[in-house]
């Protein structure tokens, strides 16, 4: 492959409710769309999942511009590009700013997909043609409509339900779920908001049958976690921490969880993804993929993702009119019974449109090899 032309363009779309979680709230989504377009013409799509503020990680969207624009394109140009899975080196002298080095391999691996008339899933290695989701709902303004909220997707045929929780917003909450629902799969989700001390709070808990917790503790601790996970009964997933093949195998090493959300932006895309994936099924580790609150071009990627044989778990891709009012890509993804049917064409499976992109995107840059 030949990029002869990268099109950077930062879209705002409106989420048609406000999203909390323990470390802030989101009403609209900024983020940046990747293009990459060969010698031929042809385009790939990748989607960076960064944030307009550093509250998830310490990327931005700007954060993202300038390290695409000033390093991570030049690289990409300077040479072709046999596999997607070069980029890994070829970006590998760049510290972190794993979400813009995403974004970028996202689009090339659409378009070597593409290229080779194969599914993106595929050219992954992934089999399955249906994957099961589950949804994550955010903190509420009150138990009853986190109980309406849950019914609903319940009812929708979501697989299982994550919760937000937060000090203050955690053992009530989660008691009174299962209260009502005392056989649906659920799980929470802190994003980091507790410490050590918690430890005995965050043992009540344990009654309630949880498939897991999600990084109770701090973003980048794999130690304290370790201490936690000797002391709880209900298995710790790591979302924050782990960033890497190499803090998944210390991770585990550790013990420091039993579950692993893989989020391709937070671990650099695809290819460092899927040797996660390996690592942890080699390990009897369970994975499933996290989600960013995408668009249509980087849900597309986790269901690609998500067809490897060890995401045994629901993952967090919803359909796309759980957040959106009319998503960039046709069809949308759809969500029947909890299983999305993944798309047969070729790359992403999912035309990008072009109309609905111009209408969300407040601007653009062409960058050319
Ligand atoms: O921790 O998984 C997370 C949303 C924003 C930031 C972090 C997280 C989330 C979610 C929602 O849980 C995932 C989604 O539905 O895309
Ligand atoms: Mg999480």
């Amino acid at each position: 492959m030949n990029i002869k032309q990268v099109v950077l363009r930062h879209l705002e779309m409106e989420l048609k409710a406000p999203f909390a979680t323990s470390f802030g709230s989101f009403q609209t989504k900024e983020f940046i769309l990747v293009e990459v377009i060969d010698e031929d013409g042809a385009s790939g799509w990748g989607e960076s999942v960064a944030f307009h503020s550093p509250w998830y990680n310490e990327e931005t969207v700007k954060t993202n511009w300038h390290m695409m624009e000033d390093f991570l394109l030049p690289l990409l140009f300077q040479a072709p590009i046999e596999h997607p899975n070069e980029l890994r080196r070829r970006f590998s002298h760049i510290r972190k700013n794993n979400m813009a080095k995403s974004a970028i391999e996202g689009a090339v691996w659409d378009l070597f997909a593409k290229k080779n008339n194969m599914p993106l899933s595929e050219a992954l290695g992934g089999k399955k043609k249906q994957i099961e989701v589950g949804i994550s709902i955010g903190i509420q303004k009150s138990v009853d409509d986190l109980l309406r909220m849950v019914e609903r997707y319940v009812n929708e045929g979501y697989r299982r339900i994550k919760v937000k929780i937060k000090p203050g917003w955690d053992v009530d909450v989660v008691r009174e779920l299962r209260r009502h629902f005392p056989d649906v799969p659920l799980m929470a989700d802190a994003n980091s908001a507790y410490s050590l001390e918690d430890a005995e709070h965050l043992k009540a808990l344990d009654e309630f049958q949880l498939m897991m917790i999600e990084q109770p503790l701090a973003a980048d601790d794999i130690v304290d976690h370790a201490t936690l996970q000797s002391q709880l009964q209900t298995p710790i997933c790591l979302d924050e921490s782990i960033h890497s093949y190499e803090d998944a195998r210390k991770a585990i090493q550790l013990g420091s969880c039993q579950i692993i959300n893989i989020k391709i932006g937070r671990v650099g895309g695809l290819s460092e993804a899927k040797l996660i994936h390996d690592l942890c099924q080699k390990h009897n580790i369970l994975v499933w993929c996290g989600g960013m609150l995408e668009s249509g071009v980087g849900r597309a990627h986790n269901i690609a993702l998500t067809t490897l044989e060890n995401f045994v778990l629901p993952g967090d891709t919803a359909a796309s009119s759980y957040y959106w009012e009319r998503d960039i890509i046709d069809p949308e993804v759809t969500v029947e019974n909890g299983m999305i049917t993944v798309p047969e064409n070729s790359g992403i499976g999912y035309e990008v449109n072009r109309r609905q992109v111009d209408r969300y995107t407040t601007f653009a840059k062409v960058y050319r090899a």
